[in-house]
C-alpha cells in the first residue's frame, strides 16, 4: 500500500519504523506532508542565504528568525494546524524569491532553492515528492535526518533565547549552512558524520545561549520546593518551554484572583528567583506531557500551551486549550504577539474566572533547582561526599518522557539504583522518578533536577567542573554514567551536544531512533560506545561493575 505520509522523527514512530498512515502523535498525513514541504522550502531558503553570505551579503535577523520558527513548528507535538503550514510555506517562498534575485550564481543551486508556487493545490502536488524517503541511500538519509532533527531541537532553543533578546549569528549561519548541506548529493558519508558532530558543537552553543538568556533575565535557578497540590482559586495551567510567555502570564494575572500552575516542562520555572515574587504562582499540576488527557480534564481551567508537547485535546476540554508561539492546534485559540511584541492573555484570564478551581490529584512537594550555579555552590559538599565514598556514582538520566509502557524501565531503574548513587536529570524524563522520595546523601537529594531538557547543558557544565576539581584528563573518567531517555528532536540535539563534549558510552532508550540506519548505529557504537538499554537488572550490573 502506498504511504500517505512518512515520518520517523520521534521515538514513538509506528512499529519503530515510521508513521505511514497517520502519526502516532495524532499528526494527520496532510500536516505531515506539509511539514515535509516546509522543511524542503526552508532548505531552499537556507541554500540561498548561505550563497548570499558567500557573496558578502548580510542576512537580516528577521530571515534568521523565520527559519528557526519554521523548524520549531515541525517538532513533534508542537503544531498540528495545517493552515499554519500552508501559510509558512507561502511566506518562506516569498522571502526566498526576493533573496534569490541577489544570488549571482544560480546555476549551482538545488531545485529546492529554485522551486516556487502560489496555490495550496500546487503545494499539495509537490509535498509527496520532497519527504524523507526521497534520499534513497539509507545511510545518507539517516545522517541527513540526524542533522535535521538535531537542528530542529537547536532551533527551538534558539527561539526561546531570541524571545529574551539573546541571539547568535554564528548559530543561524550554521543552521542554514547545515540545512543547505542536506541538499548536497556530493557530500560523502564521512562529511555527513563530520556535519553531525558539528551540529553537536552548535548544540552546546545554543544551549549555552539559552542558559545565558534565562539566567540573565530570571536569575540563577536555586533549590526550591514546589507545591504539587492545589489552592481554592480558579487556575490557569501553563505548559511547554517558553519562560517569556510565563512571565507575561504572571504579570497579567497578578492581583486577578487567578492562580497560575505549571505543567510538564514548565515545572522548572519555579526554580528561577524572578518568578518567586508572584504570590499567585501556586505550584505544579500533574506530570509529563502525555498525561494531558486526564490532567487537563481535572484541572478545570484554561490551559496555555507555549510549545510542544501537545496531545490532541479531547472535545471535553478543547475549548479551554490556548496555543501561542510555535504551537498550534486546529480549533484551539491561538494567541499571537502584537506589533510591539506583547501578548494579550486576557481571554484566558476571563475564561479562568468562569471556571472551577482545579481538582486536587496529588499533594506534597517536589524539590528541584539544581542547575549549574546551584550545584557548583554545593561543589565542596559533593566532592567531600565522593571522596568519602558516600556518593559512589552519578547517573545522568535527562531527556524526555513518553507514553510507552516500556518507559517504566526508568522508574524501575531509579528505584533499583543503590542508595549511594545520585540521579542528575533535566527534561520531562524526570517525571518517571521525581516523586519517588529516594532520600538524600548527607543532605544532597538523590534526584537533582537541573530544569528543562535544554538545561541538560547545566549537567554538562557540572560534569566539566567535576572533571577539573578531580584533576582528570577526560570527562569519561568521572564516576558519571549516562542513561538518557529520548522522545523528540530536542533530545536529539542534547545527545549530539554530549557527543561533541566527548561523552562516551551513553545508553539511549527506550529504543534507538528509527532514523538511524544499521551502519550509522555502527559508527556511533564504534566511535562513542552508544548503546540501547537492556533489563534494569542487567543494566544496573553493567553500570556498577
Ligand atoms: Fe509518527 Fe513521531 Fe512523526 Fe508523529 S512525530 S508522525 S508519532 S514519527
Ligand atoms: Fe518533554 Fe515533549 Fe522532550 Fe523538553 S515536553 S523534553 S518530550
Amino acid at each position: 500500500m502506498e504511504n500517505k505520509m512518512f515520518c520517523f522523527q520521534c521515538q514513538e514512530t509506528a512499529g519503530c519504523k515510521g508513521c505511514t498512515v497517520s502519526g502516532v502523535c495524532g499528526k494527520t498525513p496532510e500536516v505531515a506532508n506539509n511539514q515535509d514541504l516546509l522543511i524542503y522550502v526552508t532548505k531552499g531558503l537556507s541554500e540561498v542565504t548561505t550563497a548570499l553570505r558567500g557573496q558578502g551579503e548580510t542576512i537580516s535577523p528577521e530571515v534568521n528568525h523565520y527559519i528557526v520558527i519554521n523548524l520549531f513548528n515541525t517538532i513533534t507535538n508542537a503544531n498540528f494546524d495545517n493552515e499554519v503550514f500552508y501559510q509558512r510555506v507561502a511566506e518562506t517562498l516569498s522571502i526566498k524569491n526576493a533573496l534569490l534575485t541577489k544570488v549571482t550564481n544560480k546555476e549551482t543551486l538545488h531545485e529546492a532553492a529554485l522551486w516556487t508556487a502560489l496555490s495550496k493545490e500546487e503545494f499539495d502536488e509537490k509535498s509527496p515528492s520532497v519527504g524523507v524517503l526521497v534520499t534513497e541511500n539509507e545511510d545518507v538519509r539517516s545522517l541527513r535526518e540526524l542533522v535535521i532533527y538535531g537542528i530542529k531541537g537547536l532551533a527551538a532553543y534558539v527561539k526561546h533565547a531570541n524571545e529574551l533578546k539573546h541571539d547568535s549569528n554564528p548559530i543561524h549561519e550554521f543552521i542554514q549552512r547545515a540545512l543547505a548541506s542536506t541538499l548536497d548529493d556530493s557530500l560523502t558519508v564521512d562529511q555527513l558524520v563530520a556535519l553531525t558532530l558539528e551540529t553537536g558543537k552548535f548544540g552546546v552553543e545554543g544551549m549555552a545561549l539559552l542558559d545565558g538568556a534565562n539566567t540573565q533575565t530570571y536569575g540563577n535557578p536555586e533549590i526550591t520546593k514546589v507545591n504539587i497540590g492545589v489552592g481554592k482559586n480558579p487556575g490557569i495551567l501553563i505548559s511547554g518551554h517558553d519562560l517569556k510567555d510565563l512571565e507575561i502570564l504572571l504579570e497579567q494575572t497578578k492581583g486577578s484572583g487567578i492562580d497560575v500552575y505549571t505543567h510538564s516542562e514548565m515545572l522548572p520555572a519555579h526554580y528561577y528567583p524572578a518568578f518567586k515574587k508572584y504570590s499567585n504562582f501556586i505550584g505544579n499540576y500533574g506530570n509529563a506531557w502525555w498525561k494531558q488527557k486526564e490532567e487537563f480534564e481535572s484541572f478545570n481551567g484554561p490551559i496555555l500551551m507555549t510549545t510542544n508537547c501537545i496531545v490532541p485535546p479531547k472535545a471535553s476540554y478543547k475549548a479551554r486549550v490556548f496555543t501561542t508561539g510555535a504551537s498550534g492546534f486546529p480549533g484551539c485559540t491561538h494567541i499571537e504577539k502584537d506589533e510591539d511584541g506583547n501578548k494579550d492573555f486576557s481571554a484566558i484570564i476571563e475564561m479562568a474566572k468562569q471556571c472551577e478551581a482545579p481538582i486536587q490529584i496529588e499533594e506534597g512537594e517536589i524539590i528541584g533547582g539544581f542547575a549549574h550555579n546551584q550545584v557548583l555552590a554545593l561543589a565542596d559538599q559533593i566532592v567531600d561526599a565522593v571522596k568519602s565514598g558516600a556518593i559512589k556514582k552519578f547517573f545522568v538520566m535527562a531527556g524526555c518522557d513518553g507514553r510507552q509502557k516500556s518507559r517504566e524501565y526508568y522508574t524501575d531503574f531509579a528505584k533499583a539504583l543503590p542508595d549511594d548513587t545520585i540521579i542528575m536529570t533535566a527534561g520531562c524524563a524526570k517525571y518517571k522518578y521525581n516523586k519517588l522520595n529516594l532520600g538524600d546523601i548527607n543532605g544532597i537529594p538523590r534526584v537533582l533536577d537541573a530544569g528543562q531538557c535544554n538545561d541538560s547543558y547545566s549537567l554538562a557544565v557540572i560534569a566539566l567542573k567535576l572533571k577539573e576539581v578531580f584533576g582528570l584528563e577526560d570527562i569519561n573518567e568521572l564516576p558519571i554514567e549516562f542513561n538518557i531517555a529520548w522522545y523528540e528532536q530536542k533530545a536529539v540535539i542534547v545527545l549530539l551536544a554530549l557527543l561533541h563534549l566527548g561523552v562516551k558510552n551513553i545508553h539511549l532508550g527506550p529504543t534507538l531512533p528509527a532514523f538511524l540506519s544499521p551502519n550509522v548505529v555502527n559508527v556511533l557504537v564504534e566511535n562513542f560506545g552508544i548503546s540501547g538499554i537492556g533489563t534494569v537488572e542487567d543494566d544496573i550490573k553493567l553500570f556498577l561493575q
